[in-house]
């Protein structure tokens, strides 16, 4: 339990396409909030917790003839969630760390919603029974054109079962989040993240000094 007048620690959330920079630049922000006198627990979704890890595992394994329905996928990405708040996001706020995750609801909206075509409606609701009252204090919205992501993790070699999709469902996601950040100005940060590193780097930490946060 955080001792009586404890500040509560920030909830900072990174999002974006694959191949956005998203756990290249978690590493580099987590570094700064630590010389800056945070303590910081680093975290992902879907995963972060073991369960969650698990549920991860089975999201992005190509599943062959057992196909994952969208409403399985995303009840499972919130299954995944609910474990990550209760076990992780939630106790450590209340101890005062700043929680640095690699992905949060956001992404069920980008992803079920405007990849998938499910109804935000739905996706609120389920927002609305496992976090409630707990959202990202800032959210980092890592923004580069598809073809520039895909190419990026294509790199990499094998792909996932997300990073499998066609170039239309990527588009459908980053249109997704955009919109998403033009109506929550307030919670949302857009970096440019077709750039390289070291400029990525300059933008996210005038964008934390504006805030304030380190
Ligand atoms: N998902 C969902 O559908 N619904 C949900 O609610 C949630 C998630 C929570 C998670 O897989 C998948 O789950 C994800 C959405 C879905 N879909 N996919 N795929 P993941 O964690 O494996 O995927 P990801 O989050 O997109 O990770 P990623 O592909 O690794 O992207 P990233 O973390 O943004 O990028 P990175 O690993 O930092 O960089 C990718 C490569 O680009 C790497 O080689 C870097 O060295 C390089 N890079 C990074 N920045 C630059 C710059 N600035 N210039 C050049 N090269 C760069």
């Amino acid at each position: 339990m955080p001792q009586s007048g404890q500040q509560r620690g920030l909830f900072i959330t990174l999002e974006g396409i694959e191949g956005a920079g998203k756990s290249t630049q978690q590493e580099y922000i987590a570094r700064l909030l630590i010389q800056r006198g945070h303590r910081v627990v680093q975290t992902r979704e879907p995963g972060g917790t073991a369960l969650g890890e698990a549920i991860r595992s089975t999201l992005l394994a190509h599943t062959g003839n057992h196909a994952i329905s969208h409403d399985t996928e995303l009840l499972l990405m919130f299954a995944a969630r609910c474990q990550h708040v209760d076990e992780i996001i939630r106790p450590n706020i209340e101890a005062g760390i700043t929680v640095l995750s690699d992905r949060f609801t956001d992404s069920s909206f980008a992803y079920q919603g405007g990849g998938r075509g499910i109804a935000a409606g739905r996706i609120r609701s389920l927002q609305q029974w496992v976090h409630p009252d707990l959202n990202p204090d800032l959210t980092l919205l890592l923004d580069l054109p598809v073809a520039t992501g895909l190419e990026r993790v294509g790199r990499r070699g094998e792909s996932d079962r997300f990073e499998a999709e066609e170039l239309e469902f990527f588009e459908a996601v980053r249109s997704t989040y955009l919109d998403m950040a033009a109506a929550e100005p307030q919670r949302f940060e857009i970096i440019d993240a077709n750039r390289n590193l070291a400029e990525i780097q300059d933008n996210i930490r005038a964008v934390l000094e504006k805030r304030a946060i380190v």
